[in-house]
């Protein structure tokens, strides 16, 4: 198989090229990286030095990409699907670069800060309610922006969506949209339809056991208590 993707099932940067991957249609292997474990974690270091997923190797025109923009950027470019996840003309890819910027920096990091939070040894959560916060403000952006067509940019489902639905996805488990918010509620909704993303996420749920906000997910995704 010419591509091979690195990557952990529960883990939101692997959901946002998983779900291109789906959208493109082309065949690929995957590799779990367990970082736990030492054998896995010293190939996926081989292949991504920085020790972050997912990683993508193309056998084919031996190249190894990290960072899921440009993953994404090259699948779309060198295995294009039917439609573009990127478009051509550049002021329109520049509105999906942007806003695939704005949910990787401005949900999924604070998503994530709020998530290692409820890790920390002492217990005591002392940065998230900031992320929280965080988290909101980019809410009321998100709505504000939404209205012209389905999707993020308007009415072509592109790369910044695949970027907005793992970080929605998990956030929405740590601060609920709110009603104040239905633009960016029915924009989820619409995300959670969408076949490559419900199939990502269908392929989480034995995965899920193991988030730390897991009685929070919708319902169909919960572990059995
Ligand atoms: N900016 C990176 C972020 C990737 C990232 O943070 N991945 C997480 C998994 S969702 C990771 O590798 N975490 C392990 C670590 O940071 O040690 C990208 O877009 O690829």
């Amino acid at each position: 198989m010419t591509l091979v993707l690195h990557q952990h099932p529960l883990a939101s940067f692997c959901h946002k090229v998983l779900i291109a991957l789906y959208e493109i249609d082309v065949p690929f292997e995957r590799v779990l990286v367990n970082l736990g474990d030492e054998a896995s974690r010293t190939t996926f270091l081989a292949v991504s030095p920085l020790g972050k997923m997912p990683a993508l190797r193309d056998e084919a025109r031996d190249r190894t990409l990290f960072e899921t923009s440009i993953i994404i950027e090259y699948l779309d470019r060198y295995y294009p699907g039917s439609e573009r996840l990127v478009p051509e003309a550049f002021d329109d890819a520049l509105n999906v670069r942007l806003w695939d910027r704005f949910f990787d920096l401005y949900v999924q990091e604070p998503m994530q800060q709020v998530v290692s939070e409820r890790m920390r040894p002492d217990g005591s959560e002392a940065r998230a309610d900031e992320a929280r916060a965080a988290l909101g403000r980019s809410y009321d952006v998100i709505e504000k922006k939404l209205g012209v067509g389905d999707w993020i940019s308007g009415d072509s489902f592109s790369m910044a969506d695949c970027a907005a639905a793992p970080g929605l996805f998990y956030a929405e488990t740590l601060l609920p949209f709110g009603s104040s918010r239905p633009k960016l509620a029915a924009y989820y909704s619409r995300l959670l339809q969408r076949p490559s993303i419900a199939r990502v996420l269908d392929e989480a749920i034995p995965f899920f056991q193991y988030y730390p906000y897991r009685e929070n997910l919708p319902v169909r995704f919960r572990p059995e208590a």
